[in-house]
């Protein structure tokens, strides 16, 4: 059929990684616009192709449905023309697709933890393929955001803002609106007496920052996500070893460093560390610490408890524009995560899935 010739054409075709410098240069619709028709075709036709390399796809209906959905935003885009005199219909189709893409990484978290009961496939090969799907989910959401970002000026947004991206984030301040928003979240899910301290620290003396503060352009939304998510684990786990040993004092620690090319943020907690037979699981897509029922959903529709989708989809917020997140524990004592953020524009590019997590993936 003329669909799946398309899909496989375009499926072998390179995306281009673009840098933080790209996303901020394409200010007008009609940049934004060349960007987004360019890359989604490429990037919707490989996700298409990596479904179908999965044996017994079409017995799961969550794949049969995200299948659907992107062969749908295939079509769409390569229908529309992009004509940059009129750019209304390529709106509106940007806007059919950022519709459709809302629910696709729970259906496919839940695909992929049932076919790994059903088919056997080993736990890493599952890491490997979701990390590789929503590593590039993240990259075309940027692109459609972005686009709608020019097109439809938001009137009210702060001047530093362009679309998603703030030229001038402030980390200090993301990490304290995270630890406020950590806190209420365990008051809720505990009670008042689940109280955990949370500080901020910051190295904002060194003799390179001209402001007084630590500015550089970045996604405040991911940082925000990101941070919400360790100190939600971490907050847990202190919350825990608090009603063990009542009485000792437990504070997370949250430290933000910076140099002229990278931003560093170290969350400390001392809730005993996350026992060795756990460590792989904390970055699984398939394991919750916590029984079903435990569960309890924040806004982001993301448990506190338990680990779910929250710390494996940080890392890949931390990995899309060049950082990195790793977790060390310290047996008995505590858990140390590192966030390293690049800090330059030009050096803040796209990493992308690889041909070889997504074809040569051995499932068994
Ligand atoms: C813990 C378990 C954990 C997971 C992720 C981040 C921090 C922590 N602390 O005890």
């Amino acid at each position: 059929e003329f669909l799946q010739a398309e899909v496989v054409f375009f499926a072998g075709r390179e995306p281009k990684s673009i840098t933080l410098r790209q996303i901020l240069d394409a200010k007008t619709p009609e940049q934004a616009a060349t960007l987004a028709y360019r890359e989604l075709p490429i990037r919707y036709a490989q996700r298409i192709l990596q479904i179908e390399t999965l044996p017994g796809w079409q017995a799961s209906q969550e794949l049969v449905e995200v299948h659907r959905l992107y062969s749908e935003n295939f079509k769409d885009i390569r229908l529309v023309e992009l004509n940059l005199k009129e750019l209304e219909p390529f709106t509106a189709v940007i806007g059919t697709i950022k519709g459709r893409m809302k629910e696709v990484i729970p259906m496919l978290a839940n695909a992929m933890r049932n076919l790994q009961q059903t088919e056997g496939y080993s736990e890493a090969a599952i890491v490997q393929w979701l990390d590789a799907f929503f590593l590039s989910r993240i990259g075309t959401e940027m692109l459609t955001s972005q686009y709608m970002a020019s097109a439809k000026p938001d009137v009210t947004a702060r001047r530093r803002r362009v679309g998603v991206v703030d030229y001038a984030c402030d980390p200090v301040n993301i990490c304290e609106q995270a630890a406020r928003h950590a806190r209420k979240l365990c008051k809720q899910h505990y009670d008042d007496s689940a109280d955990v301290e949370i500080l901020v620290e910051s190295s904002i003396a060194s003799s390179f920052e001209i402001e007084s503060r630590i500015r550089f352009p970045y996604v405040p939304n991911y940082l925000f996500y990101i941070m919400v998510e360790l100190l939600k684990n971490s907050a847990r786990a202190t919350v825990e070893a608090q009603q063990e040993s009542p009485g000792q004092r437990r504070s997370i620690v949250i430290t933000v460093g910076a140099d002229p090319s990278e931003v560093a943020i170290r969350v400390l907690d001392q809730a005993g560390g996350i026992p060795f037979h756990a460590a792989d699981k904390v970055w699984s897509y398939m394991y919750s610490t916590a029984s079903k029922a435990a569960r309890n959903f924040d806004e982001q529709g993301t448990p506190l408890a338990g680990y779910g989708v929250g710390l494996p989809l940080s890392r890949l917020y931390a990995r899309y524009l060049g950082g990195s997140l790793h977790l060390q524990s310290l047996p008995g004592v505590g858990t140390c995560a590192y966030l390293y953020l690049k800090r330059l524009e030009s050096e803040a590019r796209e990493e992308l899935p690889t041909r070889s997590s997504v074809s040569s993936c051995s499932l068994v």
